[in-house]
């Protein structure tokens, strides 16, 4: 579509991204009446994008678009988020992208069998505080478990005040305790890893069947890599489920707000330790390792602290300098006249 700056040719209107396409989006465009679907593209030259390249729409973002008299739709901008996941980029060098916006909760799936993992639900409990969204543990295959409360006293006593939902899937038993975070308007996310049974999950919402078991992958046009279609569920209630086959490994950033939270404990006997920069190894007077040798915190959780926190370290630095490169990229791409003609309607 040309941008011809003429307002009788133009529309301009704010929509949802329902799923997100090697080269188009699948967006709606709330009305009185009714929503209708369209597909969008967005132009780098047109795109307002003040941010770098983090702020790409993802699933779950609200955008500025604009469509002509034919339907054609481009996306101007990408309105503020309330909550965001981002993934690392797998160009090396180039910053991070943003894979869900705008959710109200985490669902982090886990099976309640020898695939439970403690390092697992802190890494996940992270990425949620740290995306801004409230997070909820769901424990699935209720059915098989001979001791549900085994695993439930496990999660609630090493995620206090985390609302933990025990569920299967198959036989419906516990979904009624997920619905309140569901109903009109609400988003989720899930966060899990293969096989732990979000797809059955998702389908057990829906009460029909709209998720393969495999993620869903389309090759891009050099076939080396592939991009990861990312999409959202629209449940008949008014609810919406994010699923992105790209956030089943996810990093957990530079998280230094989710580490606080989920590690509330650690942070709180550090204020006891005698040096500020105690780094909690060998140094006299810490008291976290005083917590470690009477039993009042388990070793395994401050191993996985430090090893989040260096993960955390490290994401934070190379963001910064791909952060930079991005800008310094962005400030030449930048062609002033285009811009101002736009700015200009
Ligand atoms: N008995 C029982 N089986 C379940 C339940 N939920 C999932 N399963 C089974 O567990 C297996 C994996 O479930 P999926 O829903 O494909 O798991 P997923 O997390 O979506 O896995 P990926 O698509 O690989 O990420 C399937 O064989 C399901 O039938 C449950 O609540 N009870
Ligand atoms: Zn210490």
């Amino acid at each position: 579509m040309e941008h011809t700056g003429n307002k009788t040719e133009n529309t301009k209107a704010t929509a949802l991204i329902t799923a997100v396409h090697r080269e188009r989006y699948e967006i709606l465009v709330e009305q009185e009446t009714s929503d209708t679907k369209l597909n969008a593209r967005l132009k780098t030259g047109v795109y307002y994008q003040d941010k770098g390249g983090e702020a790409f729409p993802t699933v779950g973002d609200r955008v500025r678009i604009q469509t002509n008299r034919c339907g054609d739709a481009l996306i101007l901008e990408t309105l503020p988020r309330t909550s965001v996941f981002y993934r690392e980029n797998p160009t090396p060098g180039m910053e991070r992208q943003a894979v869900a916006a705008n959710f109200d909760y985490v669902f982090l799936v886990m099976s309640m069998n020898h695939d439970f993992n403690q390092n697992r639900l802190d890494r996940y409990l992270t990425a949620a505080w740290e995306s801004g969204a409230t997070p909820v543990v769901i424990l699935t295959k209720k059915d098989l478990c001979e001791e549900p409360e085994y695993y439930v006293n496990l999660v609630e006593r090493q995620a206090p005040g985390v609302a933990v939902c025990a569920v299967s899937a198959v036989t419906g038993e516990g979904m009624e305790h997920v619905q309140r975070y569901l109903g009109a308007g609400k988003t989720v996310v899930l966060l899990g890893s293969s096989g732990v049974g979000k797809s059955t999950f998702v389908n057990a919402l829906c009460g029909e069947t709209v998720m393969d078991t495999g993620a869903i992958r389309e090759d891009d046009s050099k076939g080396r890599h592939t991009t990861t279609y990312r999409q959202m569920i629209l449940l008949s209630d008014g609810s919406r489920v994010i699923d992105t086959p790209g956030m089943r490994v996810l990093g957990v950033g530079d998280a230094k707000c989710g580490m606080d939270t989920t590690f509330s404990d650690i942070e709180e006997l550090a204020q006891h330790c005698r040096f500020r920069d105690c780094r909690h190894e060998k140094e006299t007077g810490c008291a976290v390792q005083e917590a470690v040798r009477d039993g009042r915190l388990p070793e395994r959780r401050l191993l996985n602290y430090k090893k989040l926190l260096a993960e955390a370290a490290h994401a934070k630095r190379r963001e910064e300098t791909a952060r930079k490169k991005q800008l310094r990229s962005v400030e030449r791409k930048k062609n002033p006249v285009r811009k101002k003609q736009y700015k200009a309607e």
